[in-house]
């Protein structure tokens, strides 16, 4: 029988808001976390009160009661090469340390619509972009923390906006500019999932695989509902699926993520795992920020679903 109260859901929830962003914004959702030395580095999407995000760093010592830095770190780049692709803001950041460099993927939105943008940082100051990695219509793009077979792999959900079938792809690349041997990993299916799916958070590397949390959208009368599943791949062909959930694994069930400018939304990008604890940060009701725990071996057990659906 499949169980939906895997994770604990932290008293302090939300645990970070508007209220905490030394300036004046809308909502505070979806963030990337990583440690970086002793710090736990959160970056947040703020958007601002005309509808547009950018990301703003924030610092915690303990993982729960975090400092926003007072000023955006990552805005809408007015180099020509970006600008066209960033004017309607920077979206949904996640972040993949390799080496001693941590990549940070965006959603990228101006009007051709969104994409994905990829840059660096070794200190969390200076952050250097890359390239626009993907064309329009793609979101959700996360990196692999090392490379597999001598390549760069990420996944990502191109195809969302049109009423195509949005599933989740692998792509591989030597140099993180280059990309291909593109594949559909896993498909919406009839269910929690029926509308789209994405990845959620990069993937953590286990000795069964790589294990990935991935969200799904459900359209219903009354909107959409975003929940959180899992999948595992294999550890060196990451294009196969070994195993996912069938069901979901977190949902919007308190008022918090029932409840704001996008009601029934956890939308995770970021985690930091110790030892086996899985901390899991997530957006909620697009309007404030999250922490949820869970083992890795509570989601292993939860992957039971065999590949079938592309
Ligand atoms: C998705 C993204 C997320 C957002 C979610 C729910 O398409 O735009 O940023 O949290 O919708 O509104």
């Amino acid at each position: 029988m499949e169980r939906e109260d895997i994770f604990q859901r932290h008293p302090k929830n939300p645990i970070l808001t508007r209220d905490d962003v030394p300036y004046h914004c809308n909502t505070v959702f979806n963030a990337a976390v990583c440690r970086f030395k002793d710090t736990y580095m959160m970056l947040l999407r703020v958007e601002e009160t005309n509808g547009r995000s950018h990301l703003t760093l924030a610092e915690s010592q303990d993982g729960i009661h975090f400092s926003v830095h007072p000023r955006p770190w990552i805005v809408p780049s007015e180099d020509p090469e970006y600008e066209p692709y960033e004017r309607f803001g920077i979206e949904d950041p996640r972040i993949t340390q390799i080496g001693e460099t941590y990549y940070i993927t965006y959603v990228a939105f101006g009007p051709h619509g969104p994409r994905t943008g990829l840059g660096l940082t070794k200190d969390f100051k200076r952050f250097e972009r890359i390239c626009l990695m993907t064309e329009s219509d793609n979101k959700d793009c996360v990196l692999f923390p090392e490379k597999i077979q001598g390549y760069y792999v990420r996944l990502d959900r191109p195809g969302g906006m049109g009423g195509s079938r949005a599933s989740i792809w692998i792509s591989y690349s030597p140099d993180l500019i280059h990309w291909g041997r593109s594949k559909v990993l896993l498909a919406p299916e009839p269910g929690w999932g029926a509308s789209k799916v994405g990845v959620s958070t990069p993937p953590i590397k286990t000795e069964e695989g790589w294990l990935v949390l991935y969200h799904g959208v459900r359209q219903t009368g009354a909107g959409r509902i975003y929940r959180v599943g899992a999948m595992l791949l294999d550890l060196e062909k990451p294009e196969k699926l070994i195993r996912y959930t069938p069901h979901f694994i977190l949902a919007p069930r308190e008022y918090y993520e029932r409840v704001g400018d996008v009601p029934n939304v956890v939308f995770p990008c970021g985690f930091v795992l110790e030892e086996n604890v899985l901390k899991l940060y997530y957006g909620a009701a697009d309007t404030c920020i999250c922490l949820a725990e869970t083992t890795l071996d509570e989601i292993m057990k939860e992957c039971t679903g065999k590949p079938n659906n592309i």
